[in-house]
């Protein structure tokens, strides 16, 4: 796809930015230690307590970038209806033009650093290869840890594989045009942003931001975003999805990913520990995966990343100590909490915080401080190697054969606890109608639903409704047996004073257990209008306590609440027009039959 060599790219980029230097990253531990010292010494990390926290980093960001700038992330293809109504589109001449007149001299006085990376094991057939320009130290050192940096990318795209160039400057030049110049701060930016995907070029262009996604270019850029194109293109799925191996206590293995929106409790769904005796979890990813046709025909999957990005507050010995666990070293935080002696903390870490904290924006916090010690959106960087329960198979070149795959949200009413589809067909359409209730504490409708197809609202690098599509075609490419069944789930169901139904987080291995059971054929399920729904005894409910009313609310379908439901749904179809294949929409009429009957 890409006409110029990786050297060609790099000569015409350095021409463009104007950088004091250039270094090529091989991701080697001589390159960390390096990178390391040059930003403790340059005030961007504090390296944390040794003892308590080995080889650990905590970074404090300009408090203006904070998180991804969905608003600032466009798709760019030569025809507006090729991004779909679901992203924001720029020409894609248009936005080059002024992507160059901004890059232009961006790096003057920074050293611009060329990171060759695998998005999955290099040698399996489903990596993809990238090579990211920076001018931050800071995205290679977490490149390092969330992708393959190596040169034996360089050597695979010199034999020919294909590559995405991906370009990202901090935007914050330290030498004007006369050579004058300007001081460094610890965490350089630009307030103009822009995260720019051209799908029809496969390039990405990021600039003004040094945080996570907007920055480290391989994770929702280049996996997602252009990962979506290139699976349309090539016939597979990339994916904004968990993804995990069951085992039962007879020791058979259940593959499964599972696509949630924000907030719904991924990282803690991928390191589940199970309250049922016997039953294990392991970790292959907890972001991303892409699902490939093998030659048997059947869905192959791998984790196209190589760590961890996870939110920090939340995360604690209660709610998940495997993740506790992962950062244990090797670690970079940023936008956590410091304390008195040299380690990070952040809300829910611990049940109390300790005293004499130094909170993200570099200040003294106390409980009384009335803001949060970490930013809500604080985040941990490590390796998947370091999970104490990560999968030995995480990083093999064959991926794991898919069983199941889930559709999850936040849902107060309506969604049962799980539901299985009828078919791919049916299972597409509950992933095209994924929605989260909007809460009291937000702005906004109580109760409105706030669509997230496939959790892929903000990273489908194409029309949502031609991805729909391209889901239907890979199903029916496959033997309907040979397909991963489908399956809706919902942890989040409340009764009518706003309570919890279901405990949720270790007691949903129980739901985990049926959906190994329905793929065992072990046991049978009931027709509903809405899919296929548990027959209640065939749930283990042993040594929970749960009284008959709650399971039965839970499970209930409420024919009203449905059909204001499928309304909505039809308005939200409406958006895609010609888009919108026809399989969803005789889904919908499907759903509307079947509910005039209850
Ligand atoms: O900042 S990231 O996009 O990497 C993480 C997230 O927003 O989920
Ligand atoms: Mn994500």
């Amino acid at each position: 796809m890409t006409v110029l060599t990786v050297e060609q790219w790099v000569a015409e980029t350095a021409k463009l930015t104007q950088p004091s230097e250039i270094v090529w990253c091989d991701g080697s531990s001589a390159e960390w230690l390096k990178l390391t010292e040059l930003l403790v010494s340059n005030g961007t990390f504090i390296r944390l307590n040794p003892e308590l926290r080995p080889n650990s980093f905590l970074a404090r960001t300009d408090p203006a970038d904070v998180a991804r700038v969905e608003d600032r992330t466009f798709i760019c293809s030569t025809h507006e209806v090729d991004a779909g109504p679901t992203n924001n589109w720029r020409d894609p001449l248009w936005m080059k033009n002024l992507l160059r007149s901004l890059f232009k001299g961006s790096m003057r006085g920074r050293t611009m650093y060329v990171v060759p990376f695998a998005m999955g094991p290099l040698d399996s057939p489903q990596a993809r290869f990238g090579v990211e320009i920076t001018d931050s130290p800071y995205v290679v050192l977490s490149m390092h840890i969330m992708t393959r940096v190596s040169n034996g990318v360089l050597e695979k795209i010199s034999k020919g594989a294909d590559w995405v160039p991906a370009l990202h400057s901090v935007g914050a030049p330290l030498l004007d045009e006369n050579g004058v110049q300007s001081p460094d701060t610890t965490w350089p930016c630009n307030v103009e942003k822009y995260i720019a995907q051209f799908p029809e070029s496969n390039e990405i262009w990021s600039f003004g931001s040094g945080y996570g996604g907007n920055a480290l270019l391989g994770k929702k850029c280049m996996s997602l975003r252009i990962g979506s194109v290139l699976g349309r293109n090539e016939g597979w799925l990339a994916e904004h999805m968990l993804l995990v191996k069951l085992t039962s206590p007879s020791g058979k293995n259940f593959h499964i990913a599972a696509a949630f929106p924000s907030a719904c409790g991924k990282t803690n769904l991928a390191m589940l520990r199970p309250t049922l005796p016997g039953w294990k979890v392991a970790t292959i990813g907890d972001d991303i995966a892409w699902i490939a046709p093998d030659s048997d025909g059947r869905l192959r999957a791998i984790n196209p990343e190589a760590g961890f990005f996870g939110v920090a507050p939340g995360t604690g010995l209660k709610t998940n100590p495997v993740a506790v666990e992962t950062m244990r070293a090797n670690t970079i935080f940023t936008n956590v909490a410091l304390t008195e002696d040299g380690d990070v903390w952040w809300e829910g870490l611990t049940d109390d915080a300790p005293a004499n904290l130094i909170d993200w924006t570099g200040k003294a916090w106390s409980p009384l401080s009335g803001s949060p010690a970490a930013h809500p959106n604080s985040r941990f960087t490590v390796s998947l190697s370091q999970c104490p329960i990560i999968d030995p198979e995480w990083d093999s070149p064959a991926g794991v054969p898919l069983d199941a795959i889930l559709f999850g949200g936040r849902r107060a009413t309506n969604v049962p606890l799980v539901v299985e589809s009828r078919d791919w067909e049916h299972g597409v359409f509950m992933g095209a109608t994924i929605s989260s209730e909007q809460t009291a504490a937000a702005e906004g409708v109580v109760g409105t639903l706030r669509r997230d197809p496939f959790a892929m609202l903000p990273f489908c690098g194409y029309n949502m409704g031609d991805y729909w599509q391209h889901w239907l075609k890979v199903g029916q490419s496959l033997k309907a047996d040979d397909l991963p069944r489908i399956f809706q789930v919902n942890w989040f169901r409340k009764d009518a004073n706003g309570k919890f139904l279901w405990p949720g987080f270790g007691e949903n291995a129980r739901v985990m257990e049926w959906i190994a059971r329905r793929l065992e054929n072990e046991v049978s399920a009931q027709e509903s209008a809405i899919g296929k729904l548990p027959i209640i005894r065939d749930l283990n409910l042993e040594g929970l306590a749960i009284s008959d009313e709650k399971l039965a609310e839970i499970f209930q379908i409420d024919k009203a609440a449905w059909h204001h439901e499928a309304e909505l749904t039809a308005e939200y179809f409406a958006k895609f027009g010609e888009q919108l294949p026809a399989e969803m929409g005789q889904q919908l009429e499907l759903l509307r039959s079947n509910l005039t009957k209850l």
